[in-house]
């Protein structure tokens, strides 16, 4: 059994998304981070950089509990733990989902996640910034849209954690000022994930807890994710 601490957004549905991929049974137990509950003292010890998805797999190596922040680590240890084919075994194709792994943990989060911080929720739109990131975002996805242009999948003919990985963050570009028609291999790629059942299933993990997408942040949650709350967690530990 793997419980899995979480939320409706892009890292929470790469976990979601795996754990029905491979089959596994796991209990969602919800973390309202825009309520301030990834502060809570037994959640910073299992990320001490408060912030979701975690998991404790309860039959984890030599069968003791084994705690695991960083979506990206965790789908690299639910596959193996699984020896699930979403990592390849064959060196080329490992590491080939390794490398687009990291590409969309290091580049597509973090600069899709800045430009919908400037976009969508900076209370002063500050224009640097939002062109700074727009751009960015609009340059990673003409990455992707080449590689997908000259592959099936972003590792190679198949389909592996690092499709997971990047797909979740695709499903709302326009909040990265960006049209998916844009990038037609990108399409094809996102629209034949789209339609995997297991896919179809994790999307709906918590979805009665999603903040629709025309709809703004409130002050309380604001006051957690990016004001005076956020920088005091240090403290709390
Ligand atoms: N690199 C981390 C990023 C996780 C992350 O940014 N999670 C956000 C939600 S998508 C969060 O929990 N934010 C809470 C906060 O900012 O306090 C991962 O991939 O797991």
């Amino acid at each position: 059994m793997i419980d899995v601490y979480t939320w409706p957004t892009p890292n929470g549905h790469k976990v979601h998304i795996m754990l029905e991929e491979v089959g596994l049974k796991y209990t969602i137990h919800p973390i309202a981070i825009g309520k301030g509950e990834q502060f809570q003292a037994f959640f910073l010890k299992l990320n001490p950089n408060h912030r979701i998805p975690a998991i404790v797999d309860q039959d984890g190596p030599e069968g003791k509990p084994m705690s695991l922040f960083e979506s990206g680590a965790i789908l690299l240890y639910l596959a193996e733990k699984t020896g699930s084919g979403l990592l390849p075994k064959t060196p080329e194709l490992k590491y080939r989902t390794m490398q687009w792994l990291m590409f969309q943990m290091g580049g597509v989060g973090p600069m899709f996640g800045q430009a919908n911080h400037f976009r969508g929720y900076a209370v002063d739109k500050h224009a640097y910034s939002v062109e700074r990131y727009t751009k960015e975002a609009g340059r990673l996805m003409g990455v992707l849209d080449t590689r997908l242009g000259e592959s099936e999948y972003l590792a190679g003919g198949v389909y592996t954690i690092a499709d997971i990985a990047t797909w979740p963050w695709l499903r709302n570009l326009h909040r990265q000022g960006q049209d998916l028609n844009d990038f037609p291999n990108v399409k094809r790629w996102f629209d034949a994930i789209a339609a995997r059942p297991a896919v179809q299933r994790g999307i709906q993990v918590l979805a009665d807890k999603a903040r629709p997408a025309n709809v703004g942040m409130t002050d309380e949650e604001r006051k957690w994710m990016f004001g005076e709350e956020q920088y005091k967690a240090h403290k709390r530990a």
